[in-house]
Order: C-alpha cells, then sequence, then structure tokens
C-alpha cells in the first residue's frame, strides 16, 4: 500500500493533537509524520505510533515532499501559510474557517457530499464542528423527507475555542473550588469573552451587524454549501461549561409528514449518526459521554406539534473527533482511495 507523508501544521493544538491520534487509530498510511508549530513548541515532541517526533516551525518553507497537510493553527495562519504547502504538491485539508465559503475550495464532509473532495484546486475546508454534527443527521432526514427549514441552538464545550479556553476552565474551577464561591471576583484568565465556570454565554466568535456572532453565520452557510440546498438555517451559539463535545437542539419544519419513528429509522441506518434514544430508560446523548467516540448521537426524537411536519432532535458530538480531527482524515482517506 502506498504511504504518504503527512504535515500537521498546529500539532500541539487541541485539534492537532486530535489529529495525530485519529491518524494513528485508523491505520492512515502515513510514511513520515511532521507535526509543525510556533516558535513557542520547539523542543516539544508529539508521540505517534509509539514514537516521539520533534515539533518543527511551521512557515513557508516546511512542505517539501509533503503529500497531505492538516492545518489547525487558525484561519490567519491557514490563508497565509496554507498556499504554499499546495505549491509545494501537496494537498491541504483545512479546519480554519479561512476558505470554507470560497467557491473554488468544497467543503466536505464524507457521509455527505464525499464527489466534492474531488474537485479541490489544492484545498479542501473542513466545515465548523458545529455545522458538521449537523448535517450528518440533516441529510438523511432531507434526502427522505426534505427539510424546510431548520431552528438550532448549540451548547457548546470549550475544547471548540482551543487549549487556552480549555486552561480558563480549569483554573477559574480551582478558584471557585478554593473559595467556595460561585462568582470569581476577578477573572483569571481572558480567552473567553467571560467566566465560564457555574456559567454559560450566548457568544461564540464575533458579533456582526445583523446581531448574529459569525459562529452562528457559519453553521447556516456551511449547511447549504455541503448539502447543495437552500434550506432556511438559523442558530443561536452558546459557550457552556463542557470540556469535551458539543450538543445541539435542532428543530426541523419538513416538507412532507414523518412520525418520529420514521426519523428513527432513517437515522439508524445512516452512516455516522447513532441513534440514542429510550426515555423511559433515562437514555439520550450526553457531552461527557460522546467525547472520546466517532459518532454523532441523536436522541429526543419528537414531534413539534405547534408546527406543520415539525420534529425535535438533540444532536450530540465529539467536537474535536467529527467535529475536527475525524472528519479531516476522512477526507484524506477519501482522496487516497481515489488513487488506489
Ligand atoms: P489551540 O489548541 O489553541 O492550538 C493552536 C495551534 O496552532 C497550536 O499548535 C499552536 O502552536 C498553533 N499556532 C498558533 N499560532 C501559530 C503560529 N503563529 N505559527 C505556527 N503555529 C501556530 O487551537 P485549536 O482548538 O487546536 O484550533 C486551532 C484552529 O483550528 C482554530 O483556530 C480553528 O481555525 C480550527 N478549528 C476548527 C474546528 C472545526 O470546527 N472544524 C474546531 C476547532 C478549531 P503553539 O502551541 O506553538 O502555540
Ligand atoms: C476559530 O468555538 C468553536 O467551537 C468553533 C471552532 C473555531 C473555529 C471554526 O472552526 O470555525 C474556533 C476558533 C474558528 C475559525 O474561524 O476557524
Amino acid at each position: 500500500m502506498k504511504e504518504y507523508n503527512v504535515a500537521v501544521a498546529g500539532a500541539t493544538g487541541v485539534v492537532g493533537r486530535e489529529m495525530i491520534n485519529v491518524l494513528e487509530e485508523s491505520g492512515f498510511p502515513v510514511k513520515k509524520l511532521l507535526p509543525l508549530a510556533s516558535e513557542r513548541s520547539l523542543g516539544k515532541e508529539v508521540n505517534f505510533k509509539g514514537n516521539k517526533i520533534k515539533v518543527e516551525l511551521l512557515g513557508e518553507d516546511s512542505f517539501k515532499d509533503i503529500d497531505i497537510a492538516l492545518f489547525s493553527a487558525g484561519a490567519s495562519i491557514s490563508k497565509k501559510i496554507a498556499p504554499f504547502a499546495v505549491q509545494s504538491g501537496g494537498v491541504v485539508i483545512d479546519n480554519s474557517s479561512a476558505f470554507r465559503m470560497d467557491k473554488e475550495v468544497p467543503l466536505v464532509v464524507p457521509e455527505v457530499n464525499p464527489q466534492d473532495a474531488f474537485k479541490h484546486n489544492g484545498i479542501i475546508a473542513n466545515p465548523n464542528c458545529s455545522t458538521i454534527q449537523m448535517v450528518v443527521v440533516l441529510k438523511p432526514i432531507h434526502d427522505m423527507f426534505g427539510i424546510k427549514r431548520v431552528i438550532v441552538s448549540t451548547y457548546q464545550s470549550v475544547s471548540g475555542w482551543g487549549k487556552e479556553a480549555v486552561d480558563q476552565l480549569w483554573s477559574e474551577l480551582d478558584e471557585i473550588v478554593k473559595n467556595r464561591q460561585p462568582l470569581l471576583k476577578e477573572r483569571v484568565e481572558k480567552v473567553l469573552p467571560h467566566q465560564i465556570a457555574f456559567n454559560l454565554f450566548p457568544h461564540i466568535d464575533i458579533f456582526t451587524d445583523d446581531g448574529y456572532t459569525k459562529e452562528e453565520l457559519k453553521m447556516a452557510n456551511e449547511t447549504n454549501k455541503i448539502m447543495h440546498a437552500d434550506l432556511g438555517v438559523s442558530a443561536t451559539c452558546v459557550r457552556v461549561p463542557v470540556l469535551i463535545s458539543h450538543s445541539e437542539a435542532i428543530n426541523i419544519e419538513l416538507n412532507k409528514s414523518a412520525t418520529p419513528e420514521q426519523i428513527k429509522e432513517v437515522l439508524s441506518n445512516a452512516s455516522g449518526v447513532k441513534v440514542m434514544d429510550d426515555v423511559a430508560e433515562n437514555i439520550y446523548p450526553m457531552p461527557l459521554y460522546a467525547a472520546g467516540y466517532n459518532p454523532s448521537y441523536v436522541g429526543r426524537i419528537r414531534k413539534d406539534s405547534t408546527i406543520d411536519n415539525g420534529i425535535w432532535l438533540w444532536v450530540v458530538s465529539d467536537n474535536l473527533k467529527k467535529g475536527a480531527a475525524l472528519n479531516a482524515v476522512q477526507i484524506a482517506e477519501l482522496l487516497i482511495k481515489e488513487k488506489q
């Protein structure tokens, strides 16, 4: 089997580390792994298949002989450096929002629009974490019953905002537990816009002029691009004091009527989805138990009788796995399968 030289730009971040885990876990045929990060990480090592590999400095010249470059060092770094990886002959799979809505760049979730991956000009974009876990569930429902409109509220974990946000939650919790006082007198870290321990806020990414946050607009725009559709999608994105896994309450207006049992049946046969729905036994997806696993878990499947053809779903998935690293590696797997 052919093996590939794979670079991970942002290898010391929460997504980059998970990318290296998933490359190992999935048995991706890696000839050489090249972990790249900033000067802050020089001297650090990553573990891959029992070996320790030195982190190197990410730069324009990092990509000689690299076949696949997985980027997760933020949108501005992707914009600046990804073109150099393409110039060196590699394919970039970019986890940031830098290129997602660019017409020349496919935005791919392998369970939904695998065919788009092959239309790339060197860069393929990985969607936003909240979008990915939602579209793997929406697609099979849309194919069967047609979706008109989606209203979604998210409950997003701190790891979605990177390792410093995770550190902020831990240090706030340390302080709060020490003082047995739920409100910090003074904020300890300044990565997230407010205290997150014992709190939540409807604010992810920056606000736009129309009152939505960019995260909310990403969910609407990316969903339609991936599904080649024109659905009404309206989101409220909320940061919650959870470490890993995003949760979503999704209200769907269908074109045709469907019973909750029919939706359950469709989702039970959908790839990348696992139905977990038995309220009599208190069974529904939860972030604590989704963390570390691959599927988009769905529960609380029920009718919304306040509208015609309304359905409610509760969807939970590990934002670092399917929401980021796993989806990126699955895109790479599509590309190498085509070459075999
Ligand atoms: P993180 O934990 O803060 O890690 C950031 C990574 O980028 C680190 O490896 C860091 O290296 C590196 N980096 C930062 N500035 C750099 C520079 N100037 N030069 C080289 N490397 C640099 O963040 P994360 O959560 O892993 O996310 C990283 C990015 O991935 C996000 O900004 C976002 O664009 C994207 N992301 C996408 C999704 C998704 O929805 N698919 C989810 C989460 C994140 P050092 O350790 O050396 O600083
Ligand atoms: C920058 O906070 C989250 O869970 C969203 C993930 C994220 C993104 C993204 O993927 O859209 C965090 C930080 C970005 C970005 O714009 O690239």
